[in-house]
């Protein structure tokens, strides 16, 4: 018969096998985890860029006139945002469906996040450094851009829009 390694530590059977049970659960669940990370393209924010954030209005890249999306020689796009209490800014930002979106976001004062409820869109914004998120939106319609740290008094109407147009339309800017 199977030699169970928990005889070891516990020796009535009921309970030992209630270890297994739960063992067996962490794994799969563990292993769902896993896989959907993989299958849907999940990735943890993993772009180390500091700035400063009192000075952000002085850098070229996070600088008011250079925020919002910007066309790139390859065809992606780049989309330059502030998040700031309370809001990101540019309010208004319209990007193509089904092409590479590219956002760097800074934050002007506190710790904030972005999430595009439907999509895997979703970063912490921490001051201090930049958040880069790669994406891309298959489907057209108006999303909102949602703050889902909480960063003040004014947190749940800190919102912004962005409208995935059809991808024949082009990349407009804001
Ligand atoms: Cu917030």
């Amino acid at each position: 018969m199977f030699n169970d390694p928990l005889r070891a530590i516990c020796d009535d059977p009921l309970e030992r096998k209630w270890i297994w049970i739960s063992l067996v659960l962490a794994v799969v669940m563990g292993g769902l985890l896993g896989f959907y990370a993989v299958a849907s393209n999940l990735n943890p924010p993993s772009n180390v860029e500091t700035i400063d954030s009192s000075r952000l209005h002085l850098t070229q890249e996070f600088a008011e006139d250079n925020l919002g999306v910007k066309n790139q020689p390859d065809g992606s796009l780049r989309v330059t945002l502030v998040a700031a209490r309370y809001g990101f800014y540019p309010q208004h930002i319209e990007v193509p469906a089904d092409t590479p979106v590219t956002f760097r976001i800074a934050s002007a004062d506190v710790l904030h996040g972005v999430h595009v409820p439907f999509t895997n869109m979703t970063t912490m914004i921490v001051p201090g450094y930049i958040s880069e998120v790669q994406t891309r939106f298959p489907r057209t319609g108006e999303f909102s851009l949602l703050c889902n740290e909480y960063c003040g008094l004014g947190h749940d109407s800190m919102w912004s829009r962005l409208v995935v147009v059809p991808k024949s339309a082009g990349g407009a800017s804001s």
